[in-house]
C-alpha cells in the first residue's frame, strides 16, 4: 500500500508557479538505499532501451533507459509502497494517480555530456496538465550538476520538439505524419540560445539523497555534466499521470515507444500504466 505523506501547500503553490519544486528530505534512508540498489541492478542489466553516451571516447558515460519497473523488486517498492505517489497527487491537485514509468540516469564520474534542454511531454503520447516527474537522486548533487529549469515554462503556450539526448537533434517525423501535413498542434525548436543567454530565470538547487524535485511535464529543463572526478550522478526519475492525462498522438515516434493498448482520449489507466493512488 501507497504510503501517504502530506505536503505544505505553499510548496504546491511554488510547483503550480514555477513548474518545479526542491522537497527537501522526504524519503527515508532505507527507501533512498532500496532505489539505489535497484538503479545499481539496472546500470548491471540495462534493457533494449538503455543507452551509454559519450561526448567523447575516454571520459565518463551518460547512461539512461527506462520502462524497468516490472522486472526490478525495489522500483516496483518505489512505485506502490513509498509516499512517491501520494506527493504527486498533491501536486498535480489530483484524486487520482496513475504510474507511466521510471527513467534511470547516470553520469559517471568525468561525464562532460549534457542533458540537451528540452520538455518530456512532447515525448510522451500524453495529453493533461496533471502531470509530473519526481527526480530522486541517490547521491549527493552539487547545484552546478543538478537539473535546472526554466522557471514558469510549464505554462507556456509552445510545444516544443523533443530532442535525441545522443545527437541533440529534433525527433524526426514520422512518414505517415509527414505525408498527412503532421498533427494539428505546432512544435517549435526548444530556445536553447535564449535560455542561455538568461532570458529568463532558472531554478537549479544542491540535493541530497531523500530530496526530491517535483516538475511539470511541461517544464523546460536542462542539466550539465558530471565533473566530479569520483562520485557517480545516479537519479531515479519517476512519471506520474493524474485524472485529466489522456492518450494523444505525436508526429514522431513517441518515448517510451508504448501506449498501453489505449485508444486517443482515452484516460491513462491500464495494466502497463498502473493506477497507484486514489485521494479519500
Ligand atoms: O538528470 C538529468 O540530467 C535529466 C533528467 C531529465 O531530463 C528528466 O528526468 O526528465
Amino acid at each position: 500500500m501507497v504510503a501517504e505523506i502530506r505536503v505544505d501547500e505553499a510548496l504546491v503553490e511554488e510547483y503550480q508557479r514555477n513548474g518545479a519544486v526542491l522537497v527537501k528530505g522526504v524519503f527515508d534512508n532505507k527507501l533512498v538505499e532500496k532505489v539505489r540498489r535497484g538503479i545499481d541492478k539496472n546500470l548491471k542489466t540495462p534493457s533494449k532501451y538503455g543507452e551509454s553516451l559519450k561526448a567523447r571516447d575516454g571520459e565518463g558515460a551518460y547512461f539512461d533507459d527506462y520502462c524497468n519497473w516490472q522486472r526490478i523488486q525495489e522500483f516496483r517498492e518505489y512505485v506502490f509502497e513509498s509516499p512517491a505517489a501520494s506527493l504527486a497527487a498533491q501536486f498535480m491537485r489530483s484524486k487520482e494517480v496513475s504510474f507511466y514509468h521510471e527513467h534511470v540516469l547516470n553520469k559517471e564520474p568525468g561525464t562532460s555530456k549534457k542533458t540537451p534542454w528540452h520538455h518530456d511531454q512532447a515525448y510522451y503520447p500524453i495529453d493533461g496538465h496533471q502531470v509530473c516527474s519526481l527526480w530522486m537522486p541517490v547521491d549527493p548533487i552539487p547545484k552546478e550538476t543538478c537539473v535546472k529549469f526554466v522557471a514558469g515554462s510549464h505554462l507556456w503556450p509552445k510545444w516544443f520538439h523533443p530532442k535525441k539526448f545522443a545527437s541533440e537533434n529534433n525527433y524526426p517525423l514520422r512518414s505517415d505524419e509527414v505525408k498527412d501535413g503532421g498533427c494539428s498542434r505546432t512544435y517549435h525548436d526548444v530556445p536553447d540560445l535564449e535560455i542561455e543567454s538568461g532570458k529568463w530565470p532558472i531554478l537549479q538547487w544542491e540535493c541530497e539523497p531523500g530530496d526530491v524535485i517535483v516538475f511539470h511535464m511541461r517544464s523546460v529543463h536542462g542539466a550539465e555534466g558530471n565533473r566530479s572526478s569520483v562520485n557517480h550522478r545516479r537519479v531515479l526519475s519517476t512519471r506520474w499521470l493524474g485524472d485529466d492525462a489522456v492518450l494523444a498522438s505525436r508526429p514522431w515516434e513517441v518515448s517510451p515507444p508504448i501506449t498501453g493498448g489505449l485508444q486517443l482520449g482515452q484516460r491513462v489507466v491500464c495494466d502497463t500504466f498502473p493506477l497507484v493512488y486514489r485521494r479519500n
